[in-house]
This record gives structure tokens, sequence and C-alpha cells, in this order.
């Protein structure tokens, strides 16, 4: 007699079911295998360069995870994760953050990658610009990667955020037991980027009420973050005012340094150019505006006003002035 259809597919579901269970069990004595040699075989473990939302528009200062434990004679690389550029930089022995300003065009080398493959413990080590994309103005450096052939303490920066933004290489006796698996490095990894995304949605949404009920001011917030999660735009994107009215922006944020750029991108963001209290057109920026700083224009002549963020315009930090008479 011929088995019932109904059977012949649940015979069909249980197999499938064991198949998949045998490959479960399969990954799992592999991983526990690769435990159980101590460690005694070199490793190469990932860490992420920074984080971000699909649209750019909320930015992660973090490397992921921040903590690294390995031992003697592994390999770090690291991945960039975010279109706002980061380093990776491992300071020289009595070298102060200070006295690295990763763009003074006297210091040129800090911005550039620097150091062997193999970390000294004491030298300057830098990664060059880590950005996964190719339109941030800089040389794009997508990984970087180093060997750590002696035990310590070693941690590192990213010159561009400063301590708002490092990491530590915990190196270990060849041999020691590893604490976490890349697996459980990587679920930490997600979970602090959902949270960096969540926190960067309310900021945003903080920024947007208070010009909503500001808007007698005429205020943009020019970004803001709470030294991990950056938003990298302009609330409100377009502000409409009226001739001889003045627009005040300002930037938020406890991390992350702005312009204000009318006209064409000048070569240097950093400088301040033209005269904001009688705008008219043409070429007008804030220069650099660090954490917590204003920058007010006034505008002298009708018509729409594009301007950027000379740093982060290629990820979408861009608004416009609609003035009318
Ligand atoms: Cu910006």
């Amino acid at each position: 007699m011929a088995p019932h259809p109904e059977l012949l597919s649940m015979q069909r579901l249980l197999r499938v079911f064991v198949a998949s269970l045998a490959a479960v069990l399969m990954t799992v004595a592999l991983s526990g295998a690769a435990v159980a040699d101590g460690g005694r075989s070199a490793r190469t473990w990932t860490v992420q360069v920074g984080s971000e939302s699909s649209d750019q528009a909320i930015q992660g200062m973090a490397f992921l995870p921040e903590n690294v434990f390995i031992n003697a004679g592994d390999k770090i690389t690291w991945k960039a994760n975010s279109a706002e550029i980061h380093t990776v930089t491992f300071l020289a022995a009595g070298q102060s953050l200070e006295s690295t300003q990763p763009f003074d065009p006297a210091l040129d080398a800090n911005i550039h990658q620097q150091g062997g493959k193999s970390y000294d413990g004491q030298s300057y080590y830098n990664s060059g610009v880590m950005t996964n994309v190719s339109n941030s103005g800089f040389d794009q450096t997508k990984e970087y990667s180093l060997k750590f052939p002696a035990t310590g303490e070693f941690t590192y920066y990213c010159l561009v955020h400063g301590m708002a933004m490092k990491g530590t290489v915990h190196v270990r006796e060849a041999g020691t037991e590893y604490p976490y698996s890349q697996s459980e490095y990587d679920h930490q990894a997600h979970k602090q980027e959902r949270k960096i995304l969540r926190d960067g949605e309310k900021q945003w949404e903080a920024a947007r009420e208070h010009v909503d009920q500001n808007t007698a001011a005429n205020t943009v917030i020019a970004g803001t973050d709470n030294g991990t999660a950056m938003v990298m735009r302009f609330v409100h994107q377009e502000i409409k005012i009226h001739v001889g009215e003045s627009v005040t922006f300002v930037n938020n944020g406890m991390g992350a340094p702005h312009t204000v750029t009318f006209g064409t991108e000048p070569a240097d963001p950093f400088a301040s150019l033209g005269d904001p209290t009688n705008f008219t057109g043409g070429d007008l920026s804030s220069g650099l505006m660090p954490l917590k700083t204003t920058y007010t224009v006034t505008f002298k002549k009708a018509g729409d006003f594009d301007y950027i963020c000379a740093l982060h315009d290629f990820m979408g930090m861009v608004g416009t002035v609609e003035v009318r008479d």
C-alpha cells in the first residue's frame, strides 16, 4: 500500500530537519575545535571602523568592538564601515593626542599611512583615512592590518575624532584561551550599532523640535552629536527668511566639527572666508565650527542660497536659505 501523501511530506520535512540539525552540530563542533586548540595557531580578527545609517545621516564615532583580546602573533584587520572618515592611529611613546593635528599641512604624514605591518609597541602607526566611499576628498583606505607579536595593552585613536573615539588591543601570551570569538565580537558590534542609530534618531528628532519651537529665531542646527552618534544634517535643511534677516547656524554637538559654506568649496575648509554680516551671494564660509559654536549670516539680497558643510557634504550635509523680498 502506498503511504499517505501527507505522511510522505512529513518524512521529507523530517529528513530536511535532520540534515539541517547535522549542519548546525557540525558548525558547533568545528568552532569548538578551534577554541580547543588553546589559541596556539595565529588568528586574524576583524574590527569595524565607524558605523552609519543607510542614508549616511547618522554616523557612529566608534571602533566596533572597542576592546579586542588577542594572542601574541595574531593579526587585526580594521575595516572601513562608514562614509565619515576615521583613522586607526597608535601614538608613539610619549606622544600626546593634542600634538597630532591630523589636517595640519606641516604634519601631512599624520593623515597618511605610516609604520610597518607589525606593531612594535612604541612607534607611530597610522592607517591613513578610512572610509567606505571614494568621494570623501581623501585617498581612501578600506582595510588596514597590523600584526601584534608582543604582549601588552595598546590603545589607539581616531585622529579625526580624538578622545571621543578610541579602542584597545589586549595582546596576551600565545596559547591563552580567547575570552570571545569573532562572532561574539560581531554580535557586540551589531548591538552597539543599533544603539548608535537609535541615539542618532533621538538627537535628530530633538533638533527638529528645537527649531520648530524657535522658528522666529531663524536657527539652523548645523549637526549635532552626543560624542558617539553624530547627525550629519542641517536642521531645517531649508529655511525661508526675508531680505535683511539673519540665520544663525549652531553646531549643537560634543565631538564633530562642521562648516557652513556658500559658493565654491574652498581648498581649505578650516579657514573662514567672506563677510557674514552682509551676504549677497558668492563665496562665504564659517571655517571650522567646533562644538557649541554659532555662525550668523545676514542676507541682503533675495534668492535661493545653497550651502554645504565642507567636511560632510558628500554624505548629504547640505542646505538652502530661501530669501524673499
Ligand atoms: Cu559637517
